[in-house]
């Protein structure tokens, strides 16, 4: 069922930005996570610091048997791995590996914040996360992702991409 899944939104906007994407995927299943579904790629417009380029975002629904902070810590691995440097809030990034939803669990702590503070807020994330599942229900705002996406007010450009990510590491 939808609500068991697990939700990780990818996104780049330094260097080869498809590919990187892709990588991250990659790493994450040679972590032992199994990437069970994948969204079109999309060409977004920067959210939040406005001069820098554009990104790449994508959303994945994964089965992981880890607990929210080791699949955390995964994902900052992998981010590592592929040279990721933090510099700024909101700034440029090769990888970014966001936590969306993990099942209906809420956690509110310094490190870990579930669901992902900014969904209802970014069509950069709603608009993949709909074609994962447009039914599923916020754990806290009790709305469908539809129903979000109909009261976002971000209007940022959000294109979709005939890109293809696999999950095939063959
Ligand atoms: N991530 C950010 C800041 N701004 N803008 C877009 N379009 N896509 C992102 O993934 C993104 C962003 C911080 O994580
Ligand atoms: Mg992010
Ligand atoms: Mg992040």
């Amino acid at each position: 069922m939808v609500m068991d899944k697990v939700y990780l939104l990818l996104g780049s906007n330094v260097g080869s930005r498809l590919e990187n994407l892709q990588q991250a995927i990659n790493l994450l299943q040679k972590s032992s996570i199994k990437v069970l579904e994948i969204s079109s790629v999309y060409e977004t417009a920067p959210w939040g610091k406005p001069d820098q380029d554009w990104y790449y975002n994508a959303v994945i629904a994964i089965d992981s048997g880890y607990a929210p902070y080791k699949l955390l810590e995964i994902c900052l691995e992998v981010e590592r791995k592929l040279g990721r440097i933090r510099h700024q809030k909101w700034g440029e990034r090769i990888i970014d590996i966001d936590l969306i939803y993990f099942k209906n669990v809420i956690i509110d702590s310094e490190s870990l914040t579930l669901p992902h503070p900014q969904i209802s807020n970014r069509k950069f994330t709603l608009m993949p996360l709909i074609e994962l599942g447009e039914n599923r229900i916020h754990p806290i705002y009790k709305k469908d992702q539809k129903t979000l996406m109909e009261a976002c007010d971000d209007p940022l450009t959000c294109l979709l991409t005939s890109f293809k990510l696999t999950n095939d590491l063959n």
